[in-house]
């Protein structure tokens, strides 16, 4: 079977692009895969979090990926800072990967915007880190939304220039997994803004931790716009808002968005407004009630983690010590 390694950041309560763009298809992947699945502190540092919040954010976040299903008696599911293989392999491809490959990266642009100095270097050298979580595993597949092509690529190049660099053939070529309907949520907000845990207005985003009354309330206040929904997707091209809302009604129905355009199509936000939030309702709700349930007995979840922690490090401690081999570390 082949490896497959995902990281989520703890930094905050998932929200549905997490889910519909990541989480839900990790639990499809365990049927078929060896998966490892990682709550990934050590880039979640890379811009400053509180130390209560980011150990509060580990477990809720930890909570929710059960709660969606991930089954970490039968996959590997821990915390990145518990395995020090990742900061081993990390150092050392920081010394691989070349500045100028790193200076192209655009989600550092993005996240650093014109404040680059004001930056961690961790920020910075982020998709060095990433590279060595998986290439530590010998993972051959990373399933990933489109924002995070970029650091596949250059985790490929840095896995290529170690093997080049020894003369080894070590690393394995990394293989995308890029979901079927891997659709893109935008917040609530602001049709044009990705949805993310760390937006600061909370009505921009659906958590997996909120309820339906939550989840009805925010769905409601959406952003739209004052047209009827139209027939066809082409019509939703310039309304950022209303594609958002039939973009997460198809990816949560699993239906094409012409489909659901073909029932809706030609009516106003309220009706579809309220099928929308039964539909999300219907799903997530449940996983919020396991999600409160897991995180009563704190516990338990930390002896998840632990368990999840040493099962990763049998993984990778060899492979990175095999690494550390190569580049001539005295042992
Ligand atoms: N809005 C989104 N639509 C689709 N997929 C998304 N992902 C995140 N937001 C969306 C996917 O979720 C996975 C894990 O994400 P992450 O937590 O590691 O990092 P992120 O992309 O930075 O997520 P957030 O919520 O936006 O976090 P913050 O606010 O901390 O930056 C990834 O596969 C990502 O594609």
């Amino acid at each position: 079977m082949q490896r497959v390694f995902s990281g989520i950041q703890p930094t905050g309560v998932p929200q549905l692009g997490n889910y519909l763009g990541a989480i839900r298809n990790w639990v499809k992947l365990q049927n078929d895969h060896d998966c490892v699945f990682c709550l990934v502190d050590m880039h979640a540092l890379t811009i400053f979090r509180d130390p209560q919040q980011l150990r509060t954010d580990s477990l809720a976040q930890a909570a929710c990926l059960i709660a969606s299903g991930i089954d970490p008696s039968r996959h590997v599911l821990y915390n990145q800072s518990a395995v020090s293989a990742h900061a081993r392999l990390g150092w050392i491809f920081n010394c691989v990967v070349r500045l100028g490959w790193l200076n192209r990266m655009t989600q550092f642009k993005e996240k650093a915007g014109k404040d680059r100095e004001q930056h961690s270097a961790g920020l910075f050298v982020y998709p060095a880190l990433m590279a060595a979580d998986i290439h530590a595993f010998h993972a051959t597949r990373v399933p990933v939304g489109d924002d995070q092509k970029q650091h596949l690529e250059i985790a490929n190049d840095i896995g290529a220039k170690f093997n080049h660099d020894y003369g080894v053939d070590f690393f394995p070529v990394i293989e995308p997994l890029i979901p079927p309907a891997a659709a893109r949520v935008m917040s609530l907000r602001d049709g044009t803004k990705k949805m993310s845990k760390s937006d600061p207005s909370a009505q921009s985003r659906i958590e997996l931790t909120d309820t339906a009354d939550e989840i009805a309330l925010k769905i409601r206040k959406a952003k739209s716009d004052a047209d009827a929904l139209p027939s066809e997707a082409e019509g939703l091209e310039t309304r950022p808002e209303a594609r958002n809302l039939v973009t997460i009604y198809a990816a949560m129905a699993e239906r094409p968005v012409d489909d659901v355009l073909s029932e809706f199509g030609g009516q106003g936000f309220g009706p579809f407004k309220s099928a929308l939030a039964e539909l999300l309702v219907e799903t997530l709700a449940p996983v919020a009630r396991e999600t409160r349930r897991l995180l009563e007995d704190r516990p338990h979840l930390e002896a998840i983690l632990r368990s999840g922690a040493e099962r990763a490090g049998a993984i990778a401690d060899p492979i990175v010590s095999e690494a550390e081999r190569l580049v001539g570390y005295l042992r």
